[in-house]
């Protein structure tokens, strides 16, 4: 198996966590965003989303963090951080769902205002974004909080959430107003999977 990917992009490392936790070896192929490797035709052969990451098993070509997580996990048997139970399985989805729709979005935005625009980056755009990942991550907060939903057993909701904070930190961001959310990211960066992904800074 062969990941397209950038050592820097949080979508990338949230499968290469995935990866370490379930023992699966995977050959990385850098794809240099820098130069628009991702828009040439023979990376869109691969993937029409013009996107990292992409999976490529076989015939198959895959990308979407979330489903090649889930496509791992299946090809894996893993049951533990993709649960069986439909119940367990459908909150996993959701949590993987919010961090596509609410956490990530205003993080990927500071994070290409400040790496990609740097000079021209748009201040007040920044400051918005960071607005709107502290309310994101004050949800987060309750929910650890009421251990009902996550913060159990980890699962890809956990990595994957895990791999957008961790972009967060790199940009400047923080959790730390939040305890239950510091607390349960600290837990994560203990593991191999979190530290061994890490980018490498020249
Ligand atoms: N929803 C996609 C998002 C992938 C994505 O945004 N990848 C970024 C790198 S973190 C990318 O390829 N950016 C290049 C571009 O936007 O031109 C996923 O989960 O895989």
């Amino acid at each position: 198996m062969k990941l397209y990917m950038h050592p820097f992009s949080q979508h990338c490392r949230r499968v290469l966590m995935l990866c370490r936790e379930l023992g699966l070896k995977i050959d990385r192929i850098v794809v240099a965003l820098d130069r628009g490797e991702h828009k040439t035709e023979d990376f869109l052969r691969l993937s029409r989303t013009g996107l990292i990451p992409v999976l490529a098993d076989g015939d198959l070509r895959l990308a979407e963090s979330h489903a090649i997580m889930r496509y791992l996990s299946a090809v894996s048997g893993d049951r533990a951080f993709y649960p069986a139970d439909v119940k367990a399985r459908a909150v996993v989805d959701m949590w993987l769902d919010w961090n596509h729709t609410r956490l990530n979005p205003p993080i990927q935005t500071i994070a290409i205002q400040q790496i990609v625009m740097k000079d021209k980056a748009d201040q007040s755009i920044i400051a918005s974004a960071h607005t709107q990942a502290q309310d994101a991550l004050a949800i987060l907060d309750r929910a650890l909080n009421s251990r009902d939903s996550i913060g159990g057993a980890v699962t890809l909701a956990d990595l994957s959430i895990a791999s957008t904070l961790a972009l967060y930190e790199l940009v400047g961001g923080s959790p730390s107003h939040h305890s239950a959310v510091s607390a349960w990211f600290e837990g994560l960066k203990r593991r191999p999977s979190f530290h061994e992904t890490a980018p490498r800074m020249a």
